[in-house]
């Protein structure tokens, strides 16, 4: 059984959907695709990275357990961004839906070398550069108020298998301004 965690984001309507609602029927869907959801973040508001590419996000995190394959379970979480209207137009461009898979148990993947490779990059190569494989775990995720916050909520205690650190200490390196902007949504 593998250990999934999804963050999850979106800052423009889907249809006559809110983003936060938009969020709630993506976890719907994974309850009907028979993913067993073991935990659930509450939602935040974050503000867009960069600043000033669009709209607030709401932004969350969840724990699956699942016998698929990271690949099998990409392909399902793409499936989902589609059917809320998501189109892959620009590196991080405003998204409808956008469930990112950002770590699977201890998996490093492809392999080290390749992760190494894609954590260092220099910051304005990031935008211009997307992998296509499958990096795992996320590159940015010891970056990100965004992902860490929500993350922490359900799984604190996950350690980074490359930077041997837990989502709590990768959050309490990040700049306190960073944290202060991560504000939770009343449901
Ligand atoms: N996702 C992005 C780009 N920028 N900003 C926030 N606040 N939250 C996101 O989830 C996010 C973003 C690319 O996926
Ligand atoms: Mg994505
Ligand atoms: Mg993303």
């Amino acid at each position: 059984m593998n250990n999934f965690y999804i963050a999850m984001g979106a800052n423009l309507p889907s249809g006559g959907s809110l983003p936060k609602d938009t969020l709630n029927a993506a976890i719907n869907d994974f309850r009907q695709q028979n993913m067993t959801i073991a935990a659930i973040s509450a939602f935040y508001s974050t503000p867009c990275f960069p600043p000033g590419a669009g709209p607030d996000y709401v932004n969350a995190a969840v724990h699956l357990k699942s016998d698929l394959t990271s690949k099998d379970m990409l392909a399902h979480l793409h499936e989902i961004e589609a059917k809320h209207g998501r189109e892959r137009l620009e590196r991080w461009g405003m998204r409808t839906l956008d469930l990112d898979l950002v770590a699977c148990g201890d998996s490093v993947l492809p392999d080290l070398a390749t992760y190494e490779h894609w954590r260092t990059l220099p910051q304005d190569t990031q935008r211009q550069a997307a992998p296509s494989d499958l990096i795992l775990p996320h590159p940015r995720l010891q970056d990100r108020a965004f992902v860490l916050v929500p993350l922490r909520d359900i799984a604190a205690d996950w350690r980074h298998p490359v930077l041997h650190l837990t989502v709590t200490e990768m959050c309490n390196a990040l700049a306190p301004e960073a944290l202060a902007e991560i504000v939770v949504l009343e449901s």
